[in-house]
Parts: C-alpha cells; structure tokens; sequence
C-alpha cells in the first residue's frame, strides 16, 4: 500500500495529507465507513460538533484501536468549534463535549469552523432572526482565538486552526498582541470549480497549510439536481479525458490534483467502494499540463457559500481571497 504524504506544521507536527470527511454522513452509516476507510489505510478523519454524528465517528475510531489495527497516535483527527460557541467562557466546554462525544482525550487539531459566530445559549445550532437569517454573536473570533490557545496548554488538543478564514482575518490573529500558538491550518473550499490560488499561496507564505474540502465538488449539492447548467465536476469531458489515460476515475484526478497542489483532501463518502477508490490516488501522478486542465476549470463556484451569515460582520467571503 503507498504510503500517505504527511504536510508539516509550524508547531513542528504533521498530518497526513489525505483524509475521510464525514458532514452529511448519516448515523447508522459513518460509523462503518470509518471502520472500512481505517482498514483500507485512511489514518485522518475530518469532524466537526455541527455535523450531529460524533459518537458514531469516534465508536469506529475505537473500535479499530480495539481491535488493533490501528494505535490512537497513529491517527489524526480534527475536529471544529461551532458557530455558537465563539464566546470565550463557552469555548473549552463545547471541545469538551466533542472530546466526549468522539470518546477520545485530544484531538490532533481543533478548527474555528467559521470567523462569524452565532447567537449564543438558544439552544439551537443554527439560531434564527424573524426574517430567516441566522442570528449573529457580537463575539470577536480575536477573543476566541486566545481560548483556542489556551486548549493546546491544556492538552485538549495538540494543534489549532482556522476554517473558512479569508487572509485578512488569518492576518489579523497574525498580529495579536502576545499570540502564543499562530494557526497552523485553514481549511477551505477547494475544487476544480474553485482554486483558490491566491489564498493558498497567501497561507504558504504565512507557514499555514491548507486543507481542501469539498475536493469534489460536494457533488451531492441540491444545485447540480435542481439546475440542468450546473455540471458536477466528474461530468467533466476533461476530467475524463485525463482520468481515461491513466485508467483512474475524475474523482481520483480531482483528489490527485489536490495533493499535488500541496493541499490536504478530505473527500466525504458512505460508499465502501468509493472510500477505497478515493484512497487510491498515490500510485500515479499528473503532468504540468494535466494540472492546468484541471485548474482551467475554475469558476470561483462556493458550495458552500453560506449565504444566511453574508450580513455578518465577519463574513468571509467578500473580500478577494
Ligand atoms: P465532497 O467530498 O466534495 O463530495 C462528497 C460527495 O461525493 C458525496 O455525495 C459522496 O457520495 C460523493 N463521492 C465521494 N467519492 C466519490 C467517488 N469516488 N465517485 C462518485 N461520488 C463520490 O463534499 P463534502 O462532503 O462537501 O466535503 C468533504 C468534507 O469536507 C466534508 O465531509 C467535511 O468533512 C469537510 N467540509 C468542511 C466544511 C467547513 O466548513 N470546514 C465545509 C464543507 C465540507 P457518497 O457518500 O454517497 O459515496
Ligand atoms: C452543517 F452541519 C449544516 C450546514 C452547513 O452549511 C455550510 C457548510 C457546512 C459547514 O459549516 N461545515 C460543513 O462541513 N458543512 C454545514 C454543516
């Protein structure tokens, strides 16, 4: 089996540069597709408290260092900080209770899923003004970057990052007075419908690795079903055309791609024979130009674009990159 490259941090970790997603993954089928993704070699799974599945993730995870497959410091998981959570006294109990629910004492690295913060102690994950838009912290993501620090003093988790973070708001925890742990990742959406070259090279610069998620296009986007003029990526005549050459699927050309860029992929699947074909992308690799024709498919399409936060105040997505 190839082995996964790992990507360094500039806190002198690593982690692998490949691995499981799981939002949308249903309880009574995450849980099997840990297991199968852990025993075909998947050491990286991405979680987060939002995606309501947790227990279920972290019961697979400990089935399979119960049964020996695999040791817990052979792993890396992340996990990531919701939304209503950003105000500083609720920090540390909301990475408590994943760490509870994932039924493990750390995560490897624990992600601010997004900089705008929603209203705190409703109850609800996704609170809800009277016109339908969801209903904003005043927390500053400044202030809860300085709790996210103090969970790495404390063990809780051995790293921490940033999610959907443009690079004016990654600058800005740059520049904290007295930062005392810089992020070391920003996991953002990257596909070939969405490139993001400029923040990715603005992350290199600053020593911060990026993560691509939905590396397919979150292919089970209600758009591509509702809108004949939306083409999901592995629709691609190109994509085809590239995969046929090297007897690979456009999934496997799309998460190549990724790697080859120096980016982590974490493509999401329940489907046992997708989980392995996904895995299976270290066994060949694309040209110069073969990466252009992927890259030429960029039209700064955002699956997840968010749009009921774009009247936060931190909203990520108006500014260039
Ligand atoms: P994705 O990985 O781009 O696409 C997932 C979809 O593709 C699923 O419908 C899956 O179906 C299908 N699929 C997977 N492999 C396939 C293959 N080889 N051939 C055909 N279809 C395939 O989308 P995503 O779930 O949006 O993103 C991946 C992960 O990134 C998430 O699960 C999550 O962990 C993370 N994420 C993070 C954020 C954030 O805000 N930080 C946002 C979005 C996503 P089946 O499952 O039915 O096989
Ligand atoms: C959810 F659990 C519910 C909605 C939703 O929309 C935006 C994208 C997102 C997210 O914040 N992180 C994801 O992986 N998907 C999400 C998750």
């Amino acid at each position: 089996m190839a082995a996964v490259p790992v990507v360094n941090f500039s806190n002198g970790k690593s982690m692998p540069s490949f691995g499981l997603g799981t939002w949308k993954s249903p309880k009574g089928e995450v849980a099997e597709a840990v297991k199968v993704a852990i025993a075909f070699g998947y050491r990286h799974i991405d979680c987060a408290w939002v995606y309501g599945n947790e227990e279920e993730v972290g019961q697979a995870i400990n089935a399979k260092i119960d049964d020996g497959t695999v040791k817990r410091e052979d792993l890396f998981i992340t996990t990531k900080l919701w939304n209503t959570f950003h105000r500083p006294d609720l920090v540390e109990a909301a990475m408590k209770e994943s760490l509870q629910r994932l039924g493990l004492s750390y995560v490897d690295l624990y992600l601010i899923h997004w900089p705008v913060g929603f209203k705190e102690d409703t109850g609800e994950s996704f609170p809800k003004d009277a016109d339908g838009t969801f209903s904003l912290s005043d927390a500053d993501y400044l202030d809860t970057w300085k709790e996210m620090e103090s969970l790495v003093e404390k063990g809780l988790t051995r790293s921490i990052g940033v999610s959907n973070f443009n690079s004016e708001q990654i600058q800005r925890i740059l520049q904290m007075e007295g930062l005392k742990h810089a992020p070391v990742n920003n996991q953002v959406e990257i596909s070939p419908y969405i490139t993001n070259d400029k923040l990715i090279s603005f992350c290199r610069e600053k020593g911060i690795v990026v993560t691509a998620y939905s590396p397919l296009g979150s292919a089970d986007h209600p758009l591509f079903k509702s809108d004949p003029t939306f083409r999901r990526v592995f629709d691609e005549p190109s994509l085809q055309a590239v995969a046929k050459k090297y007897g690979k699927s456009v999934a496997q050309v799309a998460l190549r791609w990724g790697i080859q860029r120096n980016t982590v992929v974490i493509p999401k699947s329940v489907t046992p024979s997708r989980i392995q074909e996904n895995f299976q992308i270290f066994d060949f690799q694309l040209t110069q130009e073969e990466m252009a024709v992927v890259s030429a498919l960029n039209r700064n399409f955002r699956a997840c674009a968010f749009d009921r936060i774009s009247h936060g105040k931190y909203y990520p997505f108006y500014a260039e990159f």
